[in-house]
């Protein structure tokens, strides 16, 4: 099995960039170096069985100490790009000034990836709130708008000249749904109206940021990721349709409506009202719509819905036979290409860049060989889905695979397994599994293409 792509693929061509991503709290560990301060994961890892065998993210990848091994991994895939997220605990102190060793750390890598021709793409917030944030409300305290604001301009100020993409957040929906109204990650949060304010928040620092980044980083893209599913009813049913629509309000429409359009899904006013953020100010949505550069999307499965009398919509197995992954998500490239067409025909999109897409397998490392042909297979369907999408007309300029290796998979710990690189937790050792040797060989065979 081999990853491959028809011969006369736009994705073949040297503009489309490749890359693996990872984000900071999932690999670094060394939570308490350095001057780092307690970030919500780290409080949330204390709490017992909120994450799988009370993992926590204390040493996770070590790629603290790790990193020049990292990159020389990285390099050896022959990936383009490398999309990484910055602790904000590790780079600002409790005063709001800069922690120069955190800074350092951040500015050895980049150099070593510039050094090395693969081009930087980094995130500024993928869930690692200060903890100290969070003791004033968090992401419900719109003051953590404007610390985030205050972050990136320190950040941003001092990182400038080495970094080719900028976004703000990733996966709006997560840090916000998942962490203040189902409480399934930190902080932990369960009050049905706090996921939505929490929303609006980070929406709104987002807005804050994106002069901030103009000025600062004048040349460099910016953007925000966001996280989607496809939706689907689970019957032709009135209801059972009018269940896959308020899913995909709310979880996807949600995020991205406010971006392009600077409002919030106008059914939901008449529909489900406790679900608009009760404190929207006078001139936020036009923070929020600000243009930007590009739109990352997150992509990994699609979900089936009934309705639900009192949640609107409960999901439900598809009724068909169907390949799940390791976390008992259903596998659709199909969805996956029209979700990305539907977005184009609905939105006036800036480029697209797919920022993570890839599965958790059950790997198993034996005689220094991971075999994991369903990843290669994933991978396949979904480059090749990809390229349906831009061939219907979608401007996607990217594809980055989640994820360079294994790492702290958040609720689930370090139980699950999404790395092109196998990570033994016991040794540090890595080795390159088969999906992470096909990828490599599927970007040679580009090279090749494009050199004839
Ligand atoms: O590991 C996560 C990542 O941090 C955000 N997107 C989804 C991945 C897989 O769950």
């Amino acid at each position: 099995m081999s990853i491959k792509l028809p011969q006369d693929s736009h994705m073949l061509t040297p503009s489309f960039i490749y890359g693996v991503a990872t984000a900071a709290f999932q690999i670094e560990g060394a939570n308490n170096i350095d001057g780092r301060l307690e970030s919500i994961w780290d409080r949330f890892c204390q709490q017992p069985n909120k994450v799988k065998n009370n993992d926590d993210g204390s040493i996770a990848c070590d790629h603290y100490n790790l990193w020049q091994e990292d990159i020389q991994l990285i390099q050896s895939l022959g990936v383009d790009a490398y999309r990484l997220s910055i602790s904000w605990p590790r780079v600002i102190q409790q005063d709001g000034t800069l922690n120069p060793l955190g800074v350092r750390f951040y500015e050895q890598i980049l150099t070593a990836l510039r050094n090395a021709n693969i081009k930087t793409f980094v995130t500024l917030y993928h869930w690692d709130l200060p903890q100290h944030l969070e003791d004033k409300g968090g992401w419900l305290n719109r003051e953590t708008s404007y610390k985030f604001r205050d972050y990136t301009h320190l950040i941003t100020t001092e990182l400038a000249e080495y970094v080719d993409s900028w976004a703000t957040f990733n996966e709006p929906f997560c840090a916000a749904i998942l962490g203040y109204e189902l409480g399934i990650h930190a902080p932990g949060l369960t009050e049905p109206k706090y996921g939505r304010q929490a929303a609006h928040h980070i929406l709104l620092a987002h807005g804050l940021a994106l002069p901030i980044l103009r000025q600062n980083v004048p040349n460099a893209q910016i953007g925000i990721v966001l996280n989607m599913n496809k939706s689907y009813a689970a019957s032709a049913k009135a209801e059972d349709l009018f269940a896959e629509l308020m899913r995909e309000t709310l979880d996807n429409q949600f995020f991205i409506e406010p971006l392009m359009k600077g409002q919030y899904p106008q059914i939901l006013n008449t529909v489900a009202p406790e679900y608009v953020p009760a404190m929207i100010l006078e001139g936020d949505m036009e923070i929020i719509s600000q243009p930007i550069d590009f739109l990352g999307l997150n992509y990994y499965t699609c979900n089936h819905n009934k309705f639900h009398t009192s949640n609107l919509f409960s999901n439900v197995k598809n009724t068909q036979e169907v390949e799940y992954t390791d976390i008992g998500w259903e596998i659709a490239p199909h969805a996956f290409e029209e979700l990305l067409v539907n977005l184009n025909k609905q939105y006036d999109l800036p480029p697209l860049y797919i920022t993570e897409n890839g599965v958790a397998c059950a790997d198993t490392l034996i005689n220094g060989v991971v075999d994991d042909e369903q990843r290669i297979r994933y991978l396949h369907d979904h480059i090749n889905a990809v390229n349906n999408a831009i061939d219907a007309g979608v401007d996607i300029r990217g594809y980055f695979a989640w994820s360079l290796m294994d790492n702290f998979e958040w609720a689930e710990g370090y139980s699950k397994r999404f790395g092109l690189v196998y990570i033994d937790y016991q040794t540090q050792k890595r080795t390159i599994k088969r999906s992470g040797k096909a990828y490599r060989d599927f970007l040679l065979n580009r090279n090749h293409i494009h050199q004839q």
